[in-house]
């Protein structure tokens, strides 16, 4: 290859960063998106699903577990490290490394390890579950407000993931075609405790969910012998849309 088309495919040291609180959904969103077959079926547009398998970190070996529990219904674990899935992009666009993080020990005071990771990145994904106030965890906005402002917003693309939508959002409900701004009117904490950081991510914060809803609209869900909720049925609701907006932003920048 020559080295002027070299210079126009992506490295897999280019990486985007999936960041948020822990228990938020992150590994649960990756491994839908990549498995699911409706969100597959979006995201190949962008990516080489049959060449990414073939990787040595390629989405099998990082996702098929979670998956294979999550779709079975079972409680999932929680991520350790990062967790780094190559992907191979679709028309000889290279290939690019997607960072699954861990939040279990994000608020430790010495994480420049991850400050490095999100600030090297070509993309990060700010992920934030929709709750109600009350139930609320603060750390999930620590887990943004942090590293927000270390980002450049002129080079790097960065997004706000909403996810367990489906407990908050009625299965008709307009914040679902994630109009801009839709956020503005919703009795979201995030929305008033950090409305700046909402603002200035623009077009680029979606609601989303995994279990989506079944057939008379109710939450895809059940609680499972220890009480946890775990979805009955995979149905996901804008799971590829976060992705797909990294990916298209990223390859167009080749
Ligand atoms: N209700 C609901 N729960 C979800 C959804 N997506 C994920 N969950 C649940 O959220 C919990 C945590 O999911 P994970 O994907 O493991 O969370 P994580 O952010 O990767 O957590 P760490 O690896 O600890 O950082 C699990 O019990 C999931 O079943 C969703 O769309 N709706
Ligand atoms: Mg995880």
């Amino acid at each position: 290859m020559a080295a002027d088309q070299e210079s126009q495919t992506a490295q897999s040291t280019d990486t985007i960063v999936v960041w948020g609180n822990t228990n938020v959904g992150k590994t649960t969103l990756l491994a839908t998106a990549l498995y699911h077959e409706s969100t597959k079926s979006s995201l190949n547009k962008y990516i080489d699903f049959r060449e990414s398998m073939t990787r040595e970190r390629g989405y099998p070996s990082v996702f098929s577990h979670h998956w294979g529990t999550i779709s079975k219904s079972r409680p999932t674990q929680s991520t350790s490290g990062f967790v780094d899935c190559e992907l191979v992009l679709e028309n000889g666009q290279g290939v690019v490394t997607l960072i699954d993080g861990y939040g279990g020990r994000m608020l430790e005071d010495n994480t420049p390890h991850v400050r490095n990771r999100i600030i090297e990145a070509r993309g990060v994904l700010f992920i934030v579950p929709w709750t109600r106030e009350m139930e609320q965890d603060f750390d999930d906005f620590a887990a943004i407000s942090k590293y927000w402002h270390s980002l450049d917003h002129s080079t790097q693309r960065v997004g706000i993931v909403f996810t367990k939508c489906e407990q908050y959002l009625d299965v008709k409900d307009p914040a679902w075609n994630f109009a801009p701004g839709w956020w503005r009117d919703r009795p979201l904490p995030m929305a008033r405790e950090l409305p700046m950081i909402l603002e200035s991510a623009g077009p680029a914060v979606w609601p989303t969910s995994v279990f989506g809803f079944d057939e008379i609209g109710q939450p895809n869900c059940i609680l499972d012998e220890f009480g946890q909720l775990v979805p009955l049925h995979i149905k996901p609701r804008n799971v590829s849309q976060p992705l797909e907006w990294m990916l298209e932003g990223l390859t167009n920048a080749y």
